[in-house]
């Protein structure tokens, strides 16, 4: 097991890339869209929230895709720095939003995915995260809720207003939309659409030596903004791994979703996905509650045993990387790369406790 960091757009650059070292992590996954561009009120420090019914930000050029010079160019520079590239995490909602509303482009936003897929596999860059969501990462609120008072977010409550044209997964892809709200999908259409989207995207990423890693839907609730969600219980993400044996077909596990879903056990569950070797990478932060009532906490206070969860990863072979999740902000003047460093350092003090240790102590996962 390897332990990496996340890095938004902004921060791909020689000063994030130092800090990743120095706190001890081998691997970088990259964001590549902008969540924050034109999103008033959304600070680059911290996560993206945007607000209750406020999307992030603008998505990016439709017409401008990812080449492969920039995408070799960022794994050159990630080398260079003595690390590695070990995924690209999420798609922009420009490039491919009518492959999750079935919009009249989803032929072409098809291509576009499978043209950045086989670029990542020329630049060499082995995962590519995904979201399959409609309304994406919303509906979320921010306060004080963390240990001693840090800034953190969380859920107040189902958020069912519907998401106005032109916005898709959180993001505005289309600022001269008509008035009016994008209708409702159901959980059918919306699993038709997945299973649509593996069908013609799979081949080509395990030519490209490229797996697919599924975000399971945060907040995992039935509907969102009126629109259906994916995977909202456990048994959802295994329905995506039975879906296609590919081991292309993989999961980005979110530790914190997980453990906002209100059914399952996320030991059993997280035992299962490792034990299947479908597990591309590891989000891991926690929290306190379960959806729609819940805060993010720092990665020591919440409801789940994080250690327990990097026992079973390890016990089942799993050797990706995992990287901390958001973490809660930390007052100072760094707010964000504090809380990075303190989940960073608190994930490497339990590998080093677990490598250390002849036998598991407990063996019932
Ligand atoms: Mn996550």
């Amino acid at each position: 097991m390897h332990l990496g960091l996340g890095l938004y757009r902004h921060m791909l650059n020689a000063e994030h890339y130092a800090f990743a070292r120095q706190a001890g992590c081998t691997h970088i996954v990259a964001h590549l869209v902008d969540y924050f561009h034109k999103g008033a009120g959304n600070p680059r420090h911290n996560q993206p929230t945007g607000g209750p019914n406020q999307p992030w930000g603008h998505a990016g050029d439709p017409e401008r895709l990812w080449t492969v010079e920039e995408l070799r160019a960022l794994r050159r520079e990630i080398e260079d720095a003595g690390l590695k590239l070990a995924a690209i995490e999420n798609l922009d909602p420009a490039h491919w939003c009518d492959v999750l509303t079935d919009g009249p482009r989803r032929a072409a936003h098809i291509e576009n995915v499978k043209t950045i897929v086989r670029r990542m596999g020329e630049a060499g860059i082995p995962v590519l995260g995904y979201n399959f969501s409609i309304a994406g990462v919303a509906g979320r609120v921010s306060g004080p809720w963390g240990r001693g008072g840090a800034v953190t977010v969380g859920m107040d409550g189902p958020v069912d207003d519907p998401l106005p044209n032109g916005v898709v997964w959180n993001m505005v892809v289309d600022p001269d939309a008509p008035p009016g709200t994008l209708p409702p999908a159901t959980h059918e259409q919306l699993w038709d659409r997945l299973r649509r989207f593996l069908d013609e995207v799979l081949p080509v990423a395990e030519e490209a030596g490229v797996r697919l890693a599924l975000h399971p839907d945060d907040p995992p609730l039935a509907f969102v903004r009126g629109q259906p969600r994916l995977v909202y219980q456990p048994w959802m993400y295994q329905r995506v791994i039975d879906m296609h044996p590919s081991p292309s077909n993989a999961l980005e596990l979110c530790v914190g979703t997980l453990a906002e879903m209100t059914e399952g056990d996320i030991y059993e569950a997280i035992g299962s996905y490792s034990r299947q070797g479908r597990i591309a990478y590891v989000h891991l932060r926690n929290v306190r509650g379960k959806a729609p009532h819940y805060r993010e906490t720092f990665i020591d206070e919440g409801d789940a045993d994080m250690v327990r969860v990097l026992e079973i990863l390890d016990r089942n072979g799993f050797d990706g990387v995992v990287i901390p999740d958001h973490a809660p902000q930390m007052t100072c003047s760094a707010p964000w790369h504090a809380g990075m460093a303190h989940a960073i350092g608190y994930i490497a003090g339990a590998l080093a406790a677990l490598r250390r240790r002849p036998e598991p102590l407990s063996s019932q996962d």
